[in-house]
């Protein structure tokens, strides 16, 4: 397995990045820490020079693991269930735009906020559909760029769908895309994967990106996660590719990815 850590080419104030809005930085001292890549969270990938960031890429030896989109819909308020559809083509837009930017680094695009939130008088599957219609125009983009779009299950106070492993599993089952697939992370299992461990083995298929947050959001080893046992079943299901750090940069952004490296690599021992 390889290790990284979120951040964002924006410079966001307690958000769940570190060194956000210094890219450059990032990369040095993941070199340092000895980090395996950085996962960005970019709300549009027309703000990020592409050469820039390439060049940073060879500097220093540090591989983009992942993008992430939530940006898009927090800054932006693009979504796949919105009801009206001017602003799912923008999303589904501005996908092609996180694909086509990712497709430069292998990088897998996360896809969380973005599916949006059931809007007032329309029912689950009625939203679900028009996240399913987005997709499927994605995952075409994302075959023909040979990337893959990660779901992330996120907690129910955060968002309406899929919440747990099983349920995205389920959607992915019956969705059956094939540039679609998983990824998961500790908080919200945390909060809504009753038997995490046999969740995380009946989706093994599906999970190719993971995100390392503790009980509270700070590095792993500060919360009351049990990343041991999270670490075994990965290795158990012949997991390879990133657990990246996805945490509050606390005390400072520093601090945070020196725990978070110390912890990542004991569990990884
Ligand atoms: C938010 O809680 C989260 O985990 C992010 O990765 C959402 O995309
Ligand atoms: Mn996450």
């Amino acid at each position: 397995m390889k290790t990284s850590f979120m951040t964002s080419n924006l410079k966001v104030e307690n958000g769940l990045a570190l060194f956000s809005g210094d890219l450059e930085k990032c990369f040095s001292e993941a070199e340092k820490l000895g980090f395996d890549g950085i996962e960005i969270s970019i709300p549009d990938p027309k703000e990020v020079s592409l050469s820039e960031l390439r060049s940073l890429v060879n500097k220093y030896d540090v591989k983009v693991s992942a993008i992430a989109t939530g940006g898009a819909y927090i800054r932006d308020g693009l979504s796949f269930s919105s009801p009206e559809e001017s602003n799912r083509n923008a999303a589904i837009r501005r996908i092609k735009d996180h694909l086509a930017f990712a497709s430069n680094f292998q990088a897998v695009v996360v896809i969380g906020y973005m599916k949006g939130r059931i809007p007032p008088g329309c029912t689950k599957d009625e939203a679900e559909k028009q996240v399913t219609d987005c997709l499927k125009e994605c995952n075409e983009y994302a075959a023909k760029n040979g990337v893959y779009i990660v779901l992330e299950p996120i907690n129910r106070f955060e968002e309406d769908f899929h919440h747990s492993i099983l349920e995205c599993k389920d959607y992915l089952d019956k969705i059956q895309l094939s540039n679609v697939k998983m990824m998961i992370d500790s908080f919200h299992m945390n909060i809504e994967d009753a038997d995490m461990w046999n969740n995380m083995r009946q989706a093994k298929d599906y999970i190719i990106h993971v995100h390392y947050s503790d009980s509270n959001r700070l590095a792993p080893g500060m919360g009351h996660f049990d990343f041991p046992q999270m670490t075994k079943v990965l290795k158990e299901i012949g997991y390879k590719s990133f657990i990246s750090a996805e945490i509050l940069p606390v005390p400072d952004s520093h601090t945070a990815a020196r725990q978070a490296i110390k912890s990542m690599r004991s569990y990884l021992k």
